[in-house]
Order: structure tokens, then sequence, then C-alpha cells
């Protein structure tokens, strides 16, 4: 297979200015007319050909400078044109007509039809499936387009930037032109057409502009639409505020789709979004869609100006625009929370997911650095390591540099940048040239893959009052970077003692292994160290249990409070061990404590994930993690009956619903509680379950009641879901919950298998293997989510996936090889499941037809 690595990067031969393209749209046959001036680019020599990428166009014409042009070649792939005028040295116009199918596109990426409607996804390589160009995202031009369709099916018609002409056309079509004031590269093209309407709002921005705001979905869906313009708006005032960066375009617009690789496109001034990432009411949308709407709406807004405005030189900065924006979206929605202990539930929320999913995704075989230095198929690089850990990256220059000096980087960031393709490399000299700062080893975040390793060791002395504290730092190997160099590691801490007389310090490890000494230090101190994980790494801390009670009840890092808790509740379910009676007492009285926000509560008394607790072992027996995990909950839902009980009353909230950190936080510890309480007696509690089921006002309690009696197997999950599927059988996203919640659901005594279960979904009518959101609410819910079902000794899970993957891979490849990823850590495994993953790994890998996305993944899995 191809591979394309970072080193090769070459500036474009040539670039292109002005780009004007006409489309007429039809689901058979749209035909795509572009007329481009193209310019000399950074490589350029004379006489060299333009060399256009194009993907599945029918080719009709080509005129240069308006004349018909034969001297080219074309390739599936390409169209090389030579002999162009005066060697290529001086402006040129290229004019090229060809066609594409938007009704065939299963692939989701370029244009194609969803319910009827038209819709683009460009990122990173689809718009070279749309026409031919120099799909590249170190080529930005000014773009015009004018769309064409018939007005009966297409009344709205949308482009990028600003509205300049619509026309009446013979034969019952019309036409809408479209204009972009700034340049972008191609990726960020995108047009929208069909029967849609829109909700909008005017608003008035710092510098006295106003502009118009649009959330456009189908009619049926205007009503969901509220909490996405309320999130728009927040966010547009959130940038001006915290970055003093403004709005740039008159009209600023969001689509919804229900077809959609993932959750959202920052397409210039006409952003693309699942369907998922904007509907909402409280009667079908839970408190964690209406926070991952907020937090999406805000990142596509953010990434205007964070990889808009300035955008990556190449697909291996990718980081550069991704970690950036989501550091961003993590900071608005920690503001959004309106308080300290808010702040607190999201950084913990994030860590939890970069744990989760993230370090798995460094320790295996698809291990890569934020700036990756290879790939055979970008679409696989999209990842949680680019994205969460390249987010923790940013976080940490912030944390090196203060906020005021991060301020002052983003700053200087802008007035260098603002309308170039860049680097990482930018990024960073912007923050070291704004803050008199050397970065240079700081750049070993950017080139080596894996987590760093940091331990721990402590020695005090007692007699000089003195504390040592000594941090070694090391990375395992990982594919290609047998050795690493050690990292610039910013480490918060603070010295915990009965005086509370020390303060919160930031430590730079920067060398393989450092000591620091602390003087007048009157008693043995308990170390709070990795402070609001102020550094994504593991910390390798022997502490002992009182230690860890210690903390766990006091720590005034709420971060650090909340993983003590973790670290207690891992190390005896890895020892197969139940709750003891100081830590049944420890939860009790973080249950109790009036003090404590509900949401933390909630956070605090959820275990560690399988995930993560697999990366803690080195041979995973899943089933026996499972099971310890599994018995570990139920015995702290017995111990605490009575005060699960008592919290299910009183984290009622009474009055309208309202979806803000307050009440979504005693909502979620009073929905722990009712499942706590089942988890304890089933039978008891079930009805209890049922009622709630029945008589709530809102999807986090409904869905909170019918997953409750689905997980503990309760015998009133049946009728509750039979009930569920018929009141919203009408409401696509609600029925993939209906999936999820079945796909998901953990081995249950006495009932089928999960697999079963998932088998009879998959043949449901309503199941849909050409539609992502159903896709994965199904199949990546059962082998991704789910992994005590997934993970049989028979192999039978490992069967499904493989059947899957090979399946989907012909219908969607990226939504295939997201899929094919489940099987990364194989090599983690216990027998016999390690030889059946390999052997489902190694039939896919024999189908002679995979897409270049799974190939790519399948080969490092078994490289
Ligand atoms: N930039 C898009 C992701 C595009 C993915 C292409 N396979 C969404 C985002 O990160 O905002
Ligand atoms: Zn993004």
């Amino acid at each position: 297979p191809q591979s394309f690595r970072r080193l090769e990067y070459r500036p474009p031969v040539y670039t292109f200015d002005q780009v004007e393209l006409d489309i007429a749209l039809d689901p058979a046959r749209t035909i795509v007319k572009s007329r481009i001036e193209v310019l000399p680019g950074k490589s350029f020599e004379p006489g060299a050909p333009l060399v256009l990428v194009g993907h599945d166009l029918e080719f009709v014409s080509l005129r240069i400078n308006g004349e018909a042009h034969r001297h080219f070649e074309l390739t599936p792939e390409t169209l090389t044109i030579h002999s162009l005028p005066n060697e290529g040295k001086d402006k040129f116009i290229v004019e090229i007509i060809c066609v594409c199918v938007p009704e065939k596109n299963t692939t989701l990426m370029g244009l194609y039809v969803s319910n009827g409607n038209f819709f683009t996804q460009c990122e990173a390589e689809g718009f070279r499936k749309i026409t031919y160009f120099l799909d590249r995202p170190d080529v930005m031009a000014r773009f015009k387009v004018t769309l064409r369709a018939r007005e009966a099916e297409c009344p709205v018609l949308l482009s990028n930037g600003n509205l300049i002409n619509t026309e009446k056309l013979p034969n019952g079509w019309h036409s809408a032109t479209w204009e972009d004031p700034f340049p972008k590269p191609s990726y960020l093209f995108a047009l929208v057409a069909g029967k849609l309407e829109c909700i909008e709002e005017t608003i008035t921005t710092s510098s006295g502009a106003k502009k118009l705001l649009q959330i456009w979905v189908e009619p049926h869906d205007l009503k969901k639409t509220r909490h996405a313009m309320d999130s728009l708006i927040a966010s547009i005032h959130w940038d001006e505020k915290r970055f003093g960066l403004e709005l740039d375009l008159e009209r600023f617009m969001i689509v919804a789709v229900s077809d959609f690789n993932m959750g959202a496109m920052e397409n210039k001034g006409l952003n693309i979004f699942n369907t998922k990432f904007v509907l909402a009411q409280p009667e079908t949308a839970t408190d964690a869609d209406f926070a991952n709407i907020e937090s999406v709406v805000a990142h596509e807004y953010f990434h205007n100006w964070t990889g808009n405005r300035v955008t990556c030189q190449d697909w291996f900065q990718l980081s550069l625009k991704e970690g950036l924006t989501v550091f961003r979206d993590q900071e608005f929605s920690a503001d959004q929370m309106g308080s300290e202990s808010g702040r607190a539930v999201k950084r913990i929320e994030d860590v939890r997911l970069l744990r989760q999913l993230q370090f798995p995704e460094d320790a295996g075989p698809m291990a890569h650095p934020i700036r990756p230095d290879e790939y055979q198929e970008i679409n696989n690089f999209y990842t949680v390591t680019v994205y969460e850990k390249g987010s923790e990256v940013v976080r940490m220059y912030q944390t090196l540099l203060g906020r005021d000096g991060f301020r002052k980087g983003m700053d200087l960031y802008f007035k260098r940048h603002d309308g170039q393709a860049v680097t990482c490399d930018d990024f960073l000299m912007a923050m070291a040239d704004a803050n008199g700062k050397d970065l240079t080893q700081f750049k070993n975040w950017y080139s080596q893959a894996g987590t760093p390793r940091v331990k721990v060791q402590e020695h005090y002395d007692a007699a000089k009052k003195q504390y040592q504290l000594t941090l070694t730092q090391s990375c395992a190997p990982s594919p290609g970077q047998p050795e690493k160099k050690p990292f610039h590691i910013p480490l918060k801490m603070r010295l915990i003692t009965k005086a509370n007389d020390q303060k919160e310090q930031l430590l730079e490890l920067t060398q393989a292994s450092q000591t620091w000494t602390f003087d007048n230090v009157e008693e043995r101190p308990v170390l709070s160290i990795n402070r609001n994980f102020s550094a994504p790494v593991n910390l390798d801390f022997e502490q002992s249990e009182a230690d860890l009670l210690t903390q766990f009840s006091s720590d005034d890092d709420a971060f650090n409070r909340w993983e003590a808790g973790q670290k207690l509740a891992m190390q005896m379910i890895l020892n197969n061990r139940l709750p003891d009676a100081q830590i049944i007492e420890a939860y009790r009285n973080i249950l109790l404590d009036p003090n404590l926000d509900p949401a933390f509560k909630d956070l605090t008394l959820t275990l560690p994930a399988e995930s993560y607790l697999y990366e803690q072992c080195t041979s995973v027996d899943p089933q026996k993690i499972f099971t310890a995990r599994r018995a570990f909950r139920r015995e702290i839902a017995k111990q605490l009956q009575l005060e699960w009980a008592a919290l299910y009353q009183q984290m009622q909230t009474p009055g309208p619903f309202k979806s803000d950190g307050v009440d979504s936080g005693k909502r979620a510890l009073k929905n722990l509680s009712l499942s706590m309480l089942l988890e304890a007696a089933p039978g008891v509690w079930a009805p209890m379950a049922a009622n709630q089921y029945q008589i709530a006002d809102n999807m986090t309690d409904r869905y909170a009641a019918l997953a409750a009696l689905v997980m503990h197997g309760a015998k009133q999950a049946k009728e509750c879901l039979i009930d569920f599927y018929n009141r919203f059988a009408s409401d696509a996203l609600v029925i993939d919950k209906w999936f999820g919640l079945q796909s998901s659901r953990p081995p249950v005594d006495g009932l089928d298998s999960t697999l079963e279960e998932v088998k009879k979904l998959r043949e449901h009518p309503a199941f849909k293997l050409n539609n992502p959101n159903r896709v994965r609410s199904v199949i990546h819910a059962f082998c991704a989510n789910n992994p005590a079902s997934f993970h049989q000794a028979d192999g039978s899970g490992y069967e499904f996936w493989a059947d899957s993957v090979l399946a989907l891979d012909p219908i969607n490849p990226q939504v295939a090889a997201r899929l094919a990823r489940a099987l990364d850590r194989w090599r983690l495994f216990a027998q016999p499941y390690q030889d059946r993953m390999k052997a489902a790994l190694e039939r896919v890998s024999a189908c002679q037809t995979l897409s270049p996305d799974v190939r790519e993944v399948i080969g490092k899995a078994l490289g």
C-alpha cells in the first residue's frame, strides 16, 4: 500500500486565485463546471505540467484561456495538463466540465444525497470527488459558486459566504450564487440543497456589526433547533471575550443532515452537522446530548479562526487545528458550567475519555504522534490522539505560560499567520516568541507517540524536616520509534499537610530523572501530583491505601480527589477484591457531603471503564475483569443502599426542565442511584424504575430508567423497550438510542447473549447499513462499547466483527475503518481471546478488495 510521509512535503507547483463553480444539481447526473485562475506556485518550474486530482468523476471537457485543450492525460485519480501557455509562467484560466453521481455515493464523501437533499463533505480529500482540483490545504482560493436545481425539489440552495444573486430559470429551475470573501482550501468548500427550513437570529458582535445566524433542518425538526442556536450565540460571545476573535462573515449557517460520517464539519460559513449534534428537545434528547451539542457547535464555530482563517499546510499538521480547537471547546464548555466545581467536573469527564480511548490508541499498533509522520489513508488519522491528546498538548502551553501568556501566544499566532496554511512548528514558535520561552524540548510532544510514564519516589527526613521528590520519566516504544527522548512535562503539585501550609507549585520535568527538595516540611506530607491532570501521563506512584484515602477525602484539587478514588477502586478490582469497610465509608462520606457537586459525586462513584482497566494489565482476561468490576459495583450498591435510596429522592428536579450543569448533575446522580438500587436488588427496585420510565417528562430520566431495567435484566425491560420504540418510532435519533442500549447491554444471567440480540437487531426493518448513526448504534456499540459481551472465548464476537467490517467496507470505508479499530489491542489479551482475534483479523485481511482505509488499520494491527 502507498504511504504518504510528512518529510516528503513539497509546496505546490501551481496555485489558484479565483475559482468559479457552476453546479447543476441532479441526483443521477450532476454537471460541475469550473473556471480556475492558475498561477505559478512555490515549487514552480517553467514547463511543469498542472496535475489535478479527481476521483469517481466523468471527464467531459477542458479549455485553457478559452480554447479547447488536447494536451492532457487522465488516470482514475489524476488529470495532468501539459503544454500550458507560456510554460505556465503567467496566470492562465482552466475550464473543466465533469459529471458526478450523488445518488450512488454511499461513502458520504464529496457530493451525496440524504433524504432527498444534497450535501457535501470535503475534508480531508472529498473535493476531488466533485471536480478536478489541487485538493490540498495549502492551495487557498477565493470561491464564487452558482448552484442550479429544480426549484420544486430544491427550493433552498446554500454555499459558503454571502448570497449575491438568485435567479428563476427556464423549465422550473432556479439558481443561487454565493461568494466567499475569504480565500480557503477546497476542504472547506460546502454546498447544501433541498427542502429545508431554518430558524434565524440577528446578533451584534463586538465591533457593532450585525450578523445573521441560521440553523437549517428538515421542516419537522425546526422545533428542535433552539438549543443549538443558543449554543452558537454563546460560542460567538465566548470567543470574543476569551480570545478577542470576532465572527468575520455577515452570515453564519448550520445545516443538519442525518447521514454523516462523523460529528460535524466546519465549512466556511456553512457548517454541516450530524443531526445528532443539532437536534434537541427535553423529550427526545438527554443531558449528555444537550452538552454534546453545545460543545460540537462551539467546536465547529471556533474552527472559523483556528482552522479556517489559519489552516494547515498539509494533513500531517491536522492537530494544529484540531488539538487547538478541542482545547478551545473544552475551555468553553468548562466556563459554561458556571462554577469552579463545574469546571472540575468537565475536566474529569475529558480526562476519562482521554484515558479510555486515547491511552489504548497510544499503546497499540496505530499509535502515532499528534503530528503523524506517515499515513496511508488520512481519514484514519482523525483520531483521539490528534484531537484529544492534541488538546492536552495545547493545554500544557497554557499551564506553562499561564492564561495571559497563552493569550499572547494566540495573538501573535494570528498576527503572523492570518490567511496562511501553516505548521505545528509555527504555532509553537508563536507561543515561544510571544513569551520569550524556550520551547525546543516541548517539540517532542509533536514528534513522539506513546503515553509517558512518570515514576514518583518520595523520601521524607523527619529530623531535617525535609521532603525529597524524585521524578523519572520513560516512554515505551511505539511503531517506528524504539527509543524516546525526554518530554517537557509540566506537573502541578502540592504537599498536603495537616498544617495546610504548602502552596501549589508547577514542576517542569525535562530530564530523564530529576529530584526536588522541599524544606521546612513539618510532618510527612501526602503528595498531590499532576493536579488537574496537568500532563497527559501515566503516574507510577505506589501510594499506601491510607494516603489514597486521605486524598480521597480531602485533596483540595477536585481532579486529584476523584483520581484517588479511581486509583483505590482500580487496585482493588484488579486484585479481585471487594471494597473494604474503609472505602465504603469514604464513598458514604462523599455521597453525604452537602458541599459537593452532585455531578462530582456521580463521577466519583462511577468506576473506571473496562478499557482503562485493560491498559493496567499485561495479559487481559476480559471476563475476569468484567466479573471483578461488576462484583465491586454490586458491593457498593448493596452497602450503600440506604444512601442511594435517599439520594434518589433528594436529587429530584422539580419545575421546568433545564439542561444546565446544576440540574443535569442532579439527574446524573439520581439516575446513578437508581441504577445502583437495581444493582443491589433488582426485584425490589425495578418497579420504581418502571414507574420513572412511565412518568418521565424528559429523555434523560426516561432513558436512564429504561437503561437501568435493561442493564440489570429486569422483567419490566421488555415491555418498556416495546413502549419506547412505539413512542419514538418516527424519531431516528431516539431509535438510535433504542438500538444502542440493547447492543451495549452487558451479559445478564438468564438472558440471551447480547450477540444473539444484536444479530436480531441487524435484521430489524429499521436497521440500515448505509446510515452511519444506525450502524454505530448497533455494531460499534457492541464491538467497541460492550467489552464483556464482545469478548467471548469462542470468538463469536470477533466473527461478528469481521462479518460487519467486510459488509460495511464496500458501502462506507470510513465507517468500516473505525469499526476495524475495535481489535487494535488484540496482542494485550490472554488466550484464547488473542488467537481468536488474530484469526478474525486475518480473515478480514484476506479480502482482496479492501478499501485503503480498512487495509491500513488491519495491516498495522497484524504488522
Ligand atoms: N474537521 C472535521 C472532521 C473531518 C473528518 C474527515 N474525515 C470535524 C471537526 O473536527 O471539527
Ligand atoms: Zn475539529
